[in-house]
């Protein structure tokens, strides 16, 4: 007697982002899915890091308005394509459909790795897959040790957690210890990296950890 086991049957925004994480590995391209709150430091670190990395790298960038982002980020003279989701009802999360398009338009031929800075929350880009290789969550210092206690599935879904903003510890009623350790309570394997995109503190151990990534 056959027994019928119930399995997940993916949805087709999954069916998609599998297909761009198979299409990119094919072309030996790493994608990396930043996500964080407003203002954590996502386009900074891609700014240190296009400055700093001899690879070549592109960037889509993900906001409900303003094109202000993609124009930090084309300043550096990389390829950057700029979603707004404003227009079509402001969602507040990327999907693996928009970011498929992105990357027909692009030229992607001679890129190593591409950067997605997902819309700024800790809520709904982690709900979404896109077809990215790394989730990477960016928690700043500034916003309390409770949130991966209070935003779980962002930090469970983010094989890397950056706490940002070092640089202003100093002049915070922060404990660093307490932060890392509700990381570990919600997702113990998370590779957590402290780094201060003013100082430039910490940024080599995030190199480090993309170049160990990086296939070409
Ligand atoms: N002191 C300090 N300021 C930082 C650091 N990283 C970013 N900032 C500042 O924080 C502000 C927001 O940085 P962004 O890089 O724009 O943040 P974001 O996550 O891209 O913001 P959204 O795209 O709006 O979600 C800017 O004024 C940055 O200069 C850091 O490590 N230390
Ligand atoms: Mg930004």
């Amino acid at each position: 007697m056959e027994i019928k086991v119930m399995q997940k049957i993916l949805n087709e925004n999954d069916q998609i982002a599998q297909q761009n994480r198979k299409e990119l590995e094919k072309q030996g391209i790493v994608l990396i899915n930043l996500m964080s709150s407003p203002g954590s430091g996502k386009t900074s670190l891609i700014e240190n890091t296009v400055k700093s990395l001899d690879h070549k790298i592109s960037v889509i960038e993900g906001d409900i308005q303003t094109t202000l982002d993609a124009e930090r980020i084309a300043k550096l003279g990389i390829e950057t394509y700029q979603i707004n989701t404003g227009p079509f009802g402001g969602d507040c999360h990327l999907e693996a459909a928009w970011i498929k398009n992105a990357l027909g338009e692009m030229g992607t031929e001679e890129t190593d790795l591409i950067f997605v800075e997902n819309i700024g929350n800790l809520v709904c880009p982690a709900e979404f897959d896109i077809g990215a290789h790394h989730n990477v969550l960016v928690l700043s210092v500034t916003e309390g040790e409770d949130k991966p206690l209070k935003y779980p599935l962002a930090f469970r879904n983010s094989s890397v957690c950056l706490i940002s903003k070092i640089d202003l510890l100093p002049y915070l009623d922060i404990d660093m210890d307490k932060i890392k350790s509700n990381i570990s309570k919600v997702n113990p394997q998370a590779n957590i990296i402290e780094i201060s995109n003013k100082t430039g503190e910490g940024l080599e151990n995030w190199y480090d950890f993309l170049i160990s990534q990086i296939k070409k």
